[in-house]
C-alpha cells in the first residue's frame, strides 16, 4: 500500500511537471503584467516567467525593440520573428512546479501585435504571410499548454499615461492611437472572440486601478490560479 502510494505521488508529480497548470497573463502595453506576476512570488509551487521584453532588448547586444520602433518597416518582421521564438521557448520550458505563470504568449503576438502591424502596413503582406504560416505550423504541430488566460483589462488613456511615466526609452514615440488600436485587438481576441481560437478560459481583471488598490483585484484570481480555497 505504502509503495503504491509513493508511486502514485511520484507519478502525479511527474505529470504536473511536464504539464503544469499554465496561466497566460495578457493585456495592453503597460497594463501591469509584470506587477501581476510579482504578486505571485509569495506562493510556492509556481514558476514565474516574467519580462520577455528584456530578451527583445538584448539579442547578442542588439536592441530589437528599439530597432523596431525606430524603423518599423525595416525591423517589424525581424522583431516579431524573434518574439515568436522567445514565446515558444517559454511555452516549452520545463518547470519543476505544478503551476506556471507566463507574461504574454504566441497568441497575443499573432492576434494583437502582428495583426496590428499588418493592418498598419508596417508588415508587407508577404512578411505577414510568412509569420502567419509559422504561427499556424506551431499551433498545429507543437503542443502549447494553456489552461487559463488572465486578461488585465485597461483603458487606453490610463496605460498611455503609465507608459509615458515609466519612460522606457524605446516607447517614447508610441502614440495614443497605437495603444487604442492594440486595446481593440485585445478586446476582439479575448472578449468579442472574433478569432476562431481562444486557447483557454479568460478571467478578466480591472487593471485600471492604481497600485494602492490593485492587490485586492489581483487577489480575486488567486483561487483560480492556485486551485484551492484562499
Ligand atoms: N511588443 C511588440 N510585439 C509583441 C509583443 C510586445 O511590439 N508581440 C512591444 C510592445 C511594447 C513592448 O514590446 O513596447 C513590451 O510590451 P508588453 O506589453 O509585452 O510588456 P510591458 O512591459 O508593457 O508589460 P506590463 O507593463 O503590462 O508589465
Amino acid at each position: 500500500g505504502k509503495c503504491l502510494k509513493k508511486y502514485y505521488r511520484l507519478h502525479v508529480m511527474a505529470a504536473s511537471h511536464t504539464k503544469p497548470f499554465t496561466v497566460l497573463v495578457e493585456g495592453n502595453i503597460g497594463s501591469g503584467k509584470t506587477t501581476f506576476l510579482e504578486h505571485f512570488t509569495q506562493f510556492e509551487d509556481i514558476t514565474l516567467l516574467t519580462e520577455p521584453v528584456e530578451e527583445w532588448r538584448n539579442l547578442h547586444g542588439w536592441n530589437l525593440l528599439d530597432l523596431m520602433y525606430k524603423d518599423p518597416s525595416k525591423w517589424a518582421m525581424t522583431f516579431q520573428a524573434y518574439v515568436s521564438l522567445t514565446m515558444l521557448e517559454m511555452h516549452r520550458r520545463p518547470t519543476n512546479t505544478p503551476i506556471k505563470l507566463m507574461e504574454r504568449s504566441i497568441f497575443s503576438a499573432r492576434y494583437c501585435f502582428v495583426e496590428q502591424m499588418m493592418r498598419l502596413g508596417t508588415l508587407h503582406p508577404a512578411q505577414f504571410a510568412v509569420l502567419d504560416e509559422w504561427f499556424k505550423f506551431i499551433n498545429c504541430e507543437i503542443p502549447v499548454q494553456a489552461d487559463l488566460i488572465v486578461y488585465l483589462k485597461t483603458s487606453p488613456l490610463i496605460v498611455y499615461e503609465r507608459i509615458k511615466k515609466r519612460a522606457r526609452s524605446e516607447e517614447q514615440c508610441v502614440p495614443l492611437n497605437y495603444i487604442e488600436e492594440l486595446h481593440k485587438l485585445h478586446e476582439d481576441w479575448l472578449i468579442n472572440r472574433t478569432h476562431a481560437e481562444c486557447p483557454a478560459p479568460v478571467l478578466v481583471l480591472d487593471a485600471d486601478l492604481d497600485l494602492s488598490q490593485i492587490t485586492e483585484e489581483y487577489k480575486k484570481s488567486e483561487h483560480q490560479i492556485l486551485r484551492r480555497a484562499v
